[in-house]
């Protein structure tokens, strides 16, 4: 996403205050060497985490094997976006809005132990927690084009289930009309949480919303992994959504709580900025951004970042199954 600095969300006094508090206590508690690798205690994070509570061990993300099958259906015959690019350029303004942030601001991000609820209009909430993520449905690999609203765009080989499974499995209720999707709120971890500026004005948490039908829709992927291993942090872990018929930022990251409702949800790049990104956000070439095209996109794949690899972007980003959903919805306008 671009960076966005509007009016309301410029940084305030008592944001500085916030993450200068913040730095202080980590830089005292680096000199007295309680965090990093010199310490003079033997177990350093235990030890630390017992005098200074909050500071709990930390173990770096360390990716795992997935088993999936591969459908046939879901391989595609264009090429990949490498790993280390899919890892290294991301969109998580939880941990600051550069694309080379999340990656180096989440390597310590903890994920295990994790909730998922399903609640709101179901008749059997559910609540998954980490290893279910992983085991209670079948894994399936699938190759999806991303394209970014940016206008760039990437191919990359998720590992994952059909978001329908699971809210079949919460069985809903017949009012449930959308489904709204809520990211991991903790301060503590993120800290584009605790500060304005470095999470890009965003009022946290980062929300995101489907109608049921496209929920349900069986291209809509949870995602638990990519390159036949576990999600690593910055993007998304342990549980993201992936929707590839829309702009990369209906593909909400690190998912707690998936709540069914009837009216349509609030979603936060549209209530940061309404006149750029609607609720439905399906990609389409044929309607500009207010600041840029969105004719083409910039392909990434094995050159440069920044290599001059334009291709035309498709109507729903190519995936044209999922037109039936809208007809009779006037697409011309920036949805
Ligand atoms: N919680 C959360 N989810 C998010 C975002 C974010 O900032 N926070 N960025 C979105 C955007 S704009 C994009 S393009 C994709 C990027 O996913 P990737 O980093 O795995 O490529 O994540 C989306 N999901
Ligand atoms: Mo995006």
């Amino acid at each position: 996403m671009p960076k966005l600095f509007r009016p309301s969300v410029r940084l305030t006094e008592n944001d500085v205050t916030d993450e200068q508090v913040y730095l202080n206590r980590r830089s005292l508690l680096k000199s007295m060497g309680f965090l990093g690798a010199s310490t003079l205690l033997s177990t350093p994070a235990s030890a630390a985490g017992w005098f200074w509570s909050d500071d709990e061990e930390k173990t770096p993300f360390q990716a795992q094997p997935l088993e999936f099958t591969q459908p046939p259906k879901y391989q595609i015959n264009e090429t990949r976006t490498p790993e280390n690019k899919v890892t290294s350029y991301n969109n998580f303004y939880e941990f600051g809005t550069s694309k080379d942030a999340p990656a180096k601001n989440a390597t310590e991000f903890q994920t295990n132990p994790w909730t998922l609820k399903v609640d709101g209009l179901v008749n059997k909430p559910l609540t998954l927690d980490y290893d279910a993520l992983t085991a209670r449905f079948p894994l399936q690999e699938r190759i999806y084009r991303l394209r970014c609203v940016e206008a760039w765009s990437m191919v990359v080989p998720w590992v994952g289930f059909e978001l329908a499974s699971l809210i079949k499995q919460a069985d809903p209720m017949m009012s449930a009309k959308y489904v709204a999707f809520e990211t991991l709120y903790d301060r503590d971890q993120m800290p584009g949480q605790r500060s304005r500026f470095m999470g890009g004005g965003i009022d946290y948490p980062y929300v995101e919303g489907l109608r049921l039908d496209e929920a349900m829709h069986p291209l809509t992927l949870m995602a638990v992994g990519l390159y036949g291993k576990t999600l690593p942090p910055q993007n998304g872990a342990p549980i993201r959504l992936v929707v590839p018929w829309k702009y990369g930022f209906k593909s909400i990251k690190s998912i707690v709580r998936i709540r069914l409702t009837d009216k349509e949800p609030p979603t936060t790049w549209n209530r940061l900025a309404s006149n750029e990104y609607g609720f439905y956000a399906n990609v389409n070439p044929s309607v500009a951004h207010p600041r840029w095209s969105q004719a083409s996109e910039r392909r990434i794949t094995t050159g440069g970042l920044l290599a001059r690899n334009r291709i035309e972007t498709q109507m729903f980003n190519g995936y044209t199954e999922v037109a039936p959903m809208y007809e009779g919805m006037n697409l011309s306008r920036y949805y």
